[in-house]
């Protein structure tokens, strides 16, 4: 990292960098600094070596080639064991999420769940029959209940096959069996990688690595798929909305709660509770205009695209909305949630509310979550920012916002692909047959304060659109995207290559479809079955010209998710160092040993433009082997309505010139 950056080498968002100047006015540390100060250490991501520290004769540092630590185990076993531990810890976080909502839909079902009830009974019956619950003669209580308590049972689940897994192409699941990675209980797989990496235990990089991948597929087509699914049955499944996102959405003479973290239980219950008379007139009683709520991260994204309440970024986003002195109160549950906030927050009037009962930050007010009673703790923590409205001091919000358009459930492409009697995907398979889409791309994950904010994820995203690659996007990328304008039906007047452009003026949809939060990759996984299923891609994920990326990784959640992607057929490309770089036997298994054994990989890139050319020749290559013909970008955008609106005003012969070159239509 060098010196110190300017406001724009730290983050391309405008909103962002006025707000680190203002940190920097006021002598005031963002993990932006902090990076430039705290040199990342080389040993353990990139070249230069890498570092165990499983057991206490250690940590062995490997720093020369051929080196072993003191118990003789080699930089690849090292390098599979750390990569197998964080897609460990990233599967148990996702997963531990879907737990949470399970457990909730089971007290919503009994009865005990104050505030929560089934707001999607037809996907709660969807939900069933992949758990092979039966349905007949059943109230919504009866079957939420037995659909919860199946759901919670895999986690405990010690032998056979998650049931998500029948969900995936046929040809997959046959790949899994083969290949020995089919998980047996969620649970199950996330403590089988910390035993097998405990000190001398598996010391052989592909068979650790094979068992990261069977933990990997537990998050993916297990915890992860519970909490989106169950989500939607609990809070409703995703359609469109308008929303908004950035900084700007934070109000000047409102009292602000931020809502931070992951899961939507608790920021369900205080979007209900903010909208109740009488807190709004106790908002009023302090001097406030009313009460508005923006999110941060995945609690984000859950509640934009099932409330439409607008979202002030994303991670890195999350100090900067302090640092505007414009929020009551900063909601937090877990996962991605910066310790230096309650720091921060000393400097303003901005309470930290931790809520989780796993998460507890030194600083912070907790006010304990617990679904019985969960609408009136929401009561509480809404009044609780209130009462500190009066505090405030100096307020500075940025004046960005943009619209945004999230909420592409599968279920909802589904719809709109094919209306309510003919659901299906077939016009995005034949899009991409005749090549007016050259394939599809998920961009996905974080953001990294070690590089330029946002920079990647949005010059990527331009990139694929030009290029007529349609774009899926979750978590923080969508967000990224959101702020630059590119989750929008417009963009793809502005963006889209000319077949991508066709499609999206025929549909109606943005040209980037804004899934989810993290868990919600899981809809990339179903959509993506559904179009090896639709036929004219091949007979599954891994045939589909199809590309995953995060160019802005930081999580462990985001290994887990790469990890299972991988597994289940896609190529996928990070950014940012590789955590595996120093061992090229490791390097390789990922990248040529996946390949071969699961059609699918993950492999680290830090350059944007190679990022670029290594989708557009993978996405090409697949369709080369699907037999479609090559992409050619000039042979589309001669039938769209665009033009012909364009063009409205010339005379005909110059109409139809433009149009057809020449040849009478
Ligand atoms: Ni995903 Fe969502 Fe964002 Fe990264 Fe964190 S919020 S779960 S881990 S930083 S994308």
């Amino acid at each position: 990292m060098p010196k110190k950056r300017t406001a724009e080498e730290r983050s391309i968002d405008h909103a962002s960098q006025q707000l680190l100047i203002r940190a920097d006015q006021l002598g005031l540390d963002t993990a932006f600094a902090r990076a430039e100060n705290l040199a990342a250490c080389p040993i353990g991501a990139g070249q230069s070596g890498i570092c165990c520290k499983n057991c206490f004769m250690g940590p062995c540092r490997l720093t020369k080639d051929g080196q072993t630590g003191v118990c003789g185990a080699t930089v690849s076993t090292i390098a599979a064991r750390n990569l197998a531990r964080a897609i460990a810890a990233g599967s148990a976080a996702h997963s531990d999420h879907g737990r949470d909502v399970a457990f909730t839909l089971l007290a919503a079902a009994e009865g005990e769940a104050q505030g929560y009830q089934v707001r999607d009974p037809i996907k709660l019956r969807a939900v069933a029959a992949y758990y092979g619950v039966p349905v007949e003669g059943k109230t919504t209580a009866q079957l939420a209940k037995d659909v919860a308590q199946k759901a919670i049972a895999e986690f405990g689940q010690q032998r056979g096959e998650l049931a998500f897994i029948k969900r995936a192409p046929k040809k997959r699941q046959e790949a899994w069996r083969r290949y020995g990675v089919v998980p047996r209980g969620i649970d199950r797989e996330v403590v089988d990688i910390l035993h097998r990496t405990h000190m001398g235990d598996d010391q052989d990089a592909e068979h650790i690595l094979k068992g990261a991948l069977r933990c990997a597929l537990a998050d993916g087509w297990g915890g992860s798929m519970i909490a989106t699914e169950l989500s939607d049955v609990l809070f409703g499944t995703p359609s469109p909305k308008v929303g908004q996102v950035n900084l700007g959405v934070l109000k000047k003479d409102e009292v602000n709660i931020v809502l931070h973290g992951h899961e939507p239980t608790l920021s369900e219950m205080i979007v209900a509770a903010a909208s109740e008379p009488e807190l709004i007139e106790y908002a009023q009683s302090k001097g406030a205009a009313g009460i508005n709520l923006a999110g941060i991260c995945c609690t984000s994204n859950e509640i934009l695209l099932r409330q439409g309440v607008p979202s002030a970024g994303n991670f890195l986003n999350q100090e900067l909305a302090l640092v505007t002195g414009a929020v009551e109160a900063m909601v937090v549950d877990v996962q991605c949630i910066m310790q230096a906030l309650p720091n921060l927050a000393d400097h303003f009037h901005t309470k930290v509310i931790t809520t989780s009962p796993k998460v507890k930050i030194d600083g912070s007010l907790h006010i304990e979550f617990d679904e019985h009673h969960a609408l009136d703790i929401a009561r509480q923590i809404v009044r609780t920012a209130c009462d500190n409205y009066a505090n405030r001091g100096e307020v500075v919000i940025p004046d960005d916002t943009q619209d945004i358009i999230p909420g592409f459930s599968h279920e909802y492409i589904n719809y709109m692909l094919g209306g309510s009697y003919r659901a299906s995907f077939r016009p995005l398979n034949d899009a991409i047959v005749s090549g007016r889409i050259r394939g599809v791309v998920a961009d996905v994950g974080c953001n990294n304060p070690r590089v330029t904010q946002d920079k990647s994820h949005t010059w990527l995203v331009q990139e694929f659109l030009k290029n007529d690659v349609l774009v899926v996007q979750t978590g923080c990328g969508a967000l990224a995207s959101g702020k630059m304008g590119l989750v929008t039906g417009e963009a793809a007047l502005k963006y889209a290559g000319p077949g991508l452009r066709e499609v999206c003026e025929a549909t109606g949809m943005p040209p980037v479809l804004h899934m989810g939060s993290c868990v919600d990759n899981t809809r990339v996984l179903t959509v993506l079955t559904q179009m090896a299923q639709e036929t004219g891609l091949g007979e599954d994920i891994s045939d589909i010209p199809a590309v995953g990326l995060a160019p802005e990784w930081m999580s462990e959640k985001a290994l887990a998710i790469g990890a299972y992607a991988a597994a289940s057929g896609a190529a996928v490309i990070f950014g940012i160092e590789s955590p595996v770089a120093y061992s090229d036997e490791v390097t390789e298994i990922l990248d040529k040993v996946w390949e071969k054994e699961l059609g699918g990989k993950l492999i680290f890139v830090t350059n944007d433009d190679e990022m670029l050319a290594k989708s557009l020749e993978h996405i090409d290559k697949k369709r080369a082997a699907l037999g479609l013909a090559p992409y050619e970008a000039a042979r589309f955008g001669k039938s769209g309505d665009w033009r012909i609106q364009q063009l409205e005003n010339l005379p005909v012969e110059a109409r139809t010139e433009a149009l057809y070159g020449g040849v009478a239509a």
